[in-house]
């Protein structure tokens, strides 16, 4: 593993004939929004470009030019490619790309802004102060010169503004606002952006007003935890956005967990906060993330998780 610097990744995209990009599992506006503009700039180089991801795409980002260019697994081992560059956007560990990496032998190249990363690719181009991969894309093609189109530009501002909470969490910096504002520059529209990834079903309110009901305080009300049990989690499909913050904006709440039921011996955890590093309190359980976002996967069911969690943060 060597980390690389700006001029070293210029020069490597540069020689690279064929390049396939991938992000993490269970991808987020930012993954998507960052591979689908990266995609767009590298077809504009005069590559030849593949977007693979072991997981489905969330509906809600089809909206986006070249969504449908995005394939899985079974596609590229039907239609094998050879490339010359395995270009990893926004993840941090080779676990959370699933099943790409096996496609290829190619150099694995990594574009990342989590603290937590773990050098696993052959090249690393990190930035962990800032807020989205899709605000280091941004600034990639404002060094580089090159063209930030329409479509690039609404796939870079979802990127960016769905990391950090829409301009609200702790990690937006002048330097993110400033990207935000270029892509607006370039054709980016705010509003329809919202209103693309903040719509919500009935049924999805609906099933919000039960999961309202497992919120509870500990700590003198500095830690609050939200839950949603597995059948709620097949009804969202692993959309679960929007549900720790109902808790995180809580005016005592410092540690904002959201309890995710898988089965009745795995729970996946997100973990916000305002102060503590949860990033640490992560990594006890085997995740990791952001120092004020992070999560982890614990053995056991939602109040076996909720326990050990509670002792941890002590
Ligand atoms: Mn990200």
């Amino acid at each position: 593993m060597s980390n690389i610097t700006i001029d070293q990744l210029h020069m490597a995209l540069c020689e690279a004939n064929s390049i396939m990009l991938t992000v993490h599992v269970r991808p987020d506006g930012d993954a998507i929004g960052s591979m689908l503009a990266f995609y767009e700039a590298l077809v504009g180089q005069g590559k030849t470009v593949y977007m693979a991801v072991d997981d489905i795409v969330p509906e809600k980002y089809s909206f986006l030019t070249y969504a449908d260019h995005i394939h899985d697994v079974a596609y590229f081992e039907e239609n094998p490619v050879s490339v010359d560059m395995l270009m990893v956007l926004d993840a941090s560990t080779y676990e959370r790309i699933g099943k790409i990496g096996a496609l290829h032998s190619a150099p694995i190249f990594n574009i990342d802004h989590h603290i937590s990363n773990t050098q696993f690719a052959d090249y690393l181009y990190l930035k962990s102060d800032f807020a989205a991969t899709g605000e280091i894309i941004t600034d990639l093609c404002k060094n580089w010169n090159w063209p930030i189109t329409e479509s690039m530009a609404n796939a870079l501002y979802m990127a960016i503004a769905t990391d950090c909470g829409f301009f609200k969490f702790s990690n937006t910096t002048a330097n993110t606002l400033a990207m935000a504002a270029l892509c607006v520059e370039q054709g980016a529209r705010p509003h329809i952006i919202s209103e693309r990834i903040e719509a919500v079903s009935a049924e999805r309110l609906e099933l919000t007003k039960s999961v309202m009901q497992t919120i509870s305080f500990h700590k003198d009300n500095t830690v609050a935890t939200i839950e949603l049990d597995p059948i709620a989690m097949a009804i969202l499909k692993d959309d679960t956005d929007g549900f720790v913050d109902i808790i995180r904006n809580v005016d005592t709440v410092d540690i904002a967990i959201l309890l995710k039921g898988e089965s009745h011996d795995r729970t996946r955890v997100s973990l916000r906060s305002k102060r503590t590093d949860v990033n640490a309190i992560a990594q006890q359980f085997g995740g990791g993330g952001h120092i004020r976002a992070a999560g982890c996967t614990i053995t056991g069911d939602i109040e076996e998780a909720k326990k050990q969690l509670l002792e941890v943060i002590g």
